[in-house]
């Protein structure tokens, strides 16, 4: 959708008084003597740290903008100012396999978020120091706090002392552990994993990995952490596992069609009975799975990069233990075939 024809208000949300600004999550950071510094890491040509002092002789960017918090508050019109992170990251130099930016804060939980670089880039991420004129109150984030505009408040990480640069994505602490949406988008409502789930139940079915017969739709779980996620009758059409753990994983007889395990550690885990047409396994782990009686019309294991010259990448990965029948792989398009095919006669 363009941006231009999106209402100011996103759905689900209400405005709050305009005196009022919630206090939401964490209340202070750890406690600590050190001074406040703000590190640069990770996949960058060289690490860099800033004290408040050398942060604030950095050229600064003022920007107005609307808070949209996930519980449903919006306020709007407040002013941040600060450094651009693509400022930072132009002084530090970003090494060409960073693609995820993760903001970690000085908290007790280590809390952090993170966002893929292109989209840090594109939304104009701000370390802000400033809110409304004054320097940033501590329970706002102060002195140090990273402001992702247009995406849920939870990816503006309060307190933040280190920036890190990876090459895979390192989900935050709401992300990762309690069932908030990875992407955040407030336009398209990314609350939670899973549009038809709540916080409360977000939050559960991360913590017990108990899917089984649930209808989770298009849930989205990418680099989860799910070993022995218990999945057995559940209705994951159009789920995005990409890059999970998913190790002795039990999916039979689930509904899987065009779900994405690209990437993915499927060690040992069974999808016998499982609706996977139109899944994309290339690239994922397939140590001994077992895809006994699946349907795979339309899956694929790998890459075709040229209809013309078929070049072959991201394959998954088979083992003697791999457990996949002729019988079943046979619908696949003929790339697809040769390439199981070849896969699996090396064990024979
Ligand atoms: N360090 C840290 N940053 C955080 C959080 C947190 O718990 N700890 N919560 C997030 C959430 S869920 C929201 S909605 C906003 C709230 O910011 P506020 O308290 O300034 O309104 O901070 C985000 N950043
Ligand atoms: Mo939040």
């Amino acid at each position: 959708m363009a941006e231009s024809t999106e209402p100011r208000l996103p759905p689900g949300q209400h405005l709050v008084a305009a005196d009022k600004w919630p206090t939401i999550g964490e209340k202070l950071p750890l406690e600590s003597d050190r001074p406040w510094t703000l590190t640069l890491g990770g996949l960058v040509e060289q690490e860099l740290s800033f004290s408040l002092d050398e942060l604030q002789n950095l050229p600064m960017t003022e920007m107005t903008l609307d808070i949209h918090c996930v519980t449903r508050w919006s306020k709007y019109d407040v002013t941040f100012r600060g450094v651009l992170l693509s400022d930072l990251f132009e002084k530090a130099g970003v090494k060409n396999d960073a693609q995820f930016v993760s903001f970690v804060a000085r908290s007790a939980r280590n809390h952090s978020s993170s966002l893929r670089v292109v989209d840090a880039m594109e939304l104009q991420v701000l370390i802000a120091l400033e809110s409304n004129g004054q320097p940033l109150p501590i329970e706002k984030g102060g002195p140090i706090r990273s402001i992702v505009p247009r995406r849920y408040f939870y990816k503006s990480v309060k307190w933040v002392e280190r920036i890190e640069l990876l090459d895979t994505d390192r989900l935050g602490y709401w992300e990762g552990e309690t069932g908030y949406h990875n992407e955040a988008d407030p336009w398209q409502e990314q609350r939670f994993i899973s549009q038809s789930v709540d916080k409360k139940r977000a939050k559960q079915l991360i913590e017990s990995r108990d899917f089984s017969n649930q209808d989770l739709l298009s849930i989205e779980l990418a680099n989860h952490e799910l070993s022995n996620l218990k999945a057995q009758g559940a209705l994951l059409r159009n789920a995005n596992f990409s890059g999970c753990t998913l190790v002795d994983a039990d999916f039979s007889s689930a509904n899987l069609s065009n779900a994405n395990f690209k990437d993915a550690d499927l060690t040992n885990a069974n999808f016998s009975g499982a609706d996977l047409e139109g899944a994309d396994l290339a690239g994922s782990n397939l140590t001994a799975a077992n895809f006994s009686g699946c349907s795979l019309f339309g899956s694929t294991f790998c890459r075709e990069s040229s209809d013309l010259d078929p070049q072959i990448s991201e394959g998954a990965i088979f083992s003697a233990e791999t457990v996949l029948d002729e019988k079943t792989y046979e619908v696949l398009t003929p790339t697809q075939f040769n390439f199981v095919q070849t896969q699996l006669a090396k064990f024979r």
